[in-house]
């Protein structure tokens, strides 16, 4: 089943024709909606008549996380806030989050385009779904919920956490559809085998998943533990949320909502464009948002594009899996964190070091991070409680900062190792299979 085969199996030709009359709606649009855009338009000495074309969209400026955060909180929104009728939030390097405002179209578009992804891994009317990743300020939750809406099928609200509790509705109410992230799956499947049940006992057939990076070991182990099919759904917030692109039946690549989202592929130090097939950094204009429309967005994510036929029918253009970041974002428990978050946080505190380091590992299939600090000699103390005061406060402030829990460790002054040269922060010991 296709959901809108209208435009999952357009012609390329007729799709390069939509996306150049879309490109050239978008870029009038934000040059006279954001300065932010017209200025560097102007910068370029790009007028909006010079976009005739989808080829022409290598004239236009990158955007960045940066720029979302240096135009914080609303000063990349075109449309004005009596427009705006959500906004989701993404975290940023340091300080400021990404705020993303939406409009009621834009939420019209998200959830179709999300319910084509569920469409194309066979979820129907009669499916009952759960939406397990995060309500919230992340896009997870309530994108994947509105899609299943659309759709038709019976949505069920977990959410995250209350894993036992879950498990008991997957089983009551006969749940045959999931979205998570990958590693929670695993930690479902963990939990369901502790409660002395089984694949057996409940009827899930459906996974969606997505939101950090997974593999095809990964994908089997889920799939044999849960007695489900898998299938890989991608988004960011800063373009959408979950729903940029997903697997069809065929599994061979993502195919990406190209009507909404034009993808390019680039070499992130030169900039320059990459002919399909070449590994690069993912860039998205989104060219239908009113909201918060982006020209040509560097998501940091490394990957392929993939042109020719799919046996399903869509025509769409494929991504490969996520392969790395050409930054040094981590994702843990589906949360994206920087190094940099955690230094500010260190630095902002006399009582440490400069001196730091993140470790991260997935114990029972649940990413952990633990962040290790030196205590300056002078508030090096041999009094318990003290110690245990300091440690309760710089793990309070990182769980405001990052939006979850880590471990923290306090160190003698001078115990983590310098590095001569670039300075290692990470270690992180996930090694995906
Ligand atoms: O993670 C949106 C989402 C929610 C996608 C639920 C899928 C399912 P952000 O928090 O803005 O948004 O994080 C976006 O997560 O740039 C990738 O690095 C990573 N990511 C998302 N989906 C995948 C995936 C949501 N399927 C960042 N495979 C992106 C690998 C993924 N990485």
């Amino acid at each position: 089943m296709i959901w809108n085969p209208n435009k999952e199996c357009m012609s390329r030709d007729e799709m390069h024709d939509l996306q150049g009359k879309r490109l050239q709606k978008l870029v009038g649009y934000v040059y006279h909606n954001v300065p932010f855009y017209r200025n560097k338009m102007q910068e370029l000495d790009i007028a909006p008549e010079d976009i005739k074309s989808i080829e022409d969209i290598t004239k236009l400026p990158f955007t960045t996380k940066q720029d979302l955060r240096d135009n914080y909180p609303y000063g990349l929104q075109a449309a004005p806030l009596s427009e705006i009728v959500r906004v989701h939030a993404s975290s940023g390097t340091t300080g400021n989050p990404t705020i993303v405002g939406y409009t009621r179209k834009d939420l019209a578009v998200w959830s179709e385009v999300m319910a084509r992804c569920l469409t194309a891994y066979g979820v129907t009317r009669d499916d009952t779904f759960s939406v397990s990743y995060g309500y919230g300020l992340f896009t997870g939750g309530l994108g994947a919920h509105y899609g299943v809406e659309n759709l038709g099928a019976t949505v069920i609200p977990t959410s995250t956490g209350n894993t036992e509790k879950h498990i008991r509705l997957i089983r009551d109410l006969k749940i045959s559809g999931i979205a998570c992230t990958p590693s929670y799956a695993l930690y479902l499947a963990e939990t369901l085998e502790k409660m002395g049940l089984s694949k057996k006992d409940v009827s899930l057939r459906i996974g969606a998943f997505g939101a950090e990076p997974w593999t095809e070991n990964m994908r089997k182990e889920i799939e044999d533990r849960l007695g489900l099919k898998a299938y890989n759904l991608y988004g960011l917030s800063e373009i959408m949320g979950p729903g940029v692109s997903y697997e069809c039946e065929c599994q061979s690549g993502s195919h990406i909502a190209e009507d909404h989202f034009y993808p390019e592929i680039i070499n992130p130090d030169t900039l320059e464009q990459l002919p399909y097939g070449e590994q690069g950094e993912l860039v998205f204009t989104t060219l239908t948002k009113e909201g918060m429309p982006l020209l040509r967005y560097r998501t940091k994510d490394l990957c392929t594009l993939m042109s020719g036929d799919c046996p399903c029918g869509r025509t769409a253009v494929r991504m490969g899996r996520i392969v790395g970041r050409s930054d040094d974002m981590l994702i843990i428990r589906g949360i994206n964190v920087f190094p940099s978050q955690v230094e500010s946080v260190i630095l902002d505190m006399p009582e440490f070091e400069p001196q730091y380091m993140l470790v991260v590992d997935r114990v029972n299939n649940l990413d952990t991070i633990q962040v290790q600090v030196e205590v300056r000699r002078d508030f090096f103390n041999d009094d318990i409680g003290r110690m245990l005061a300091m440690k309760k406060r710089l793990a309070d402030k990182l769980k405001s900062v990052l939006s979850i829990g880590a471990d923290v460790k306090l160190m003698e002054p001078g115990s983590i190792e310098r590095s001569q040269g670039k300075g290692r922060h990470v270690i992180d010991n996930r090694v995906l299979k």
